[in-house]
């Protein structure tokens, strides 16, 4: 009887994790935070985020953001997708991805951007 409860519980709990990871996401350290980015972008669940589930995570959130569909994501375009930040924010990330300064990110140019911002991540953890 101890048994199943405690199995019930366990169930319970998971549950209730479940439900509330969503909102956990905001306040959870970055660690965790990193964690659960980790957990979307492995798509097959072994634990590893493989160069193609990266890829195609990476060409899905491009896809998201270029709302109509000419395989450029603008300046509007970018505001409006994603979580909200503020306007500043975006503006400067956007300035950062628009390589040539066009006025209009590329998938090449958020390639770019991306590998750009995930050796700095590595770099800042390795200080
Ligand atoms: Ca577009
Ligand atoms: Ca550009």
């Amino acid at each position: 009887m101890r048994g199943f409860r405690i199995e019930l519980m366990a169930g319970v709990a998971a549950i209730a994790i479940g439900l509330l990871l969503p909102f956990a996401a905001g306040a959870a350290n970055v660690d965790d935070r990193r964690d659960m980015a980790m957990e979307k972008l492995d798509a097959n669940h072994d634990g590893v985020v493989s160069d193609a589930e990266r890829n195609a995570a990476r060409q899905a959130r491009f896809k998201a953001a270029d709302a109509n569909g000419d395989g450029f994501v603008t300046r509007e375009e970018f505001a409006a997708a994603g979580p909200a930040r503020d306007a500043g924010r975006k503006n400067k990330m956007f300035a950062l991805m628009d390589g040539n300064g066009d006025g209009k990110v590329s998938q090449a140019e958020f390639d770019a951007a991306s590998a750009n911002m995930r050796e700095r991540m590595k770099a800042a953890r390795q200080d």
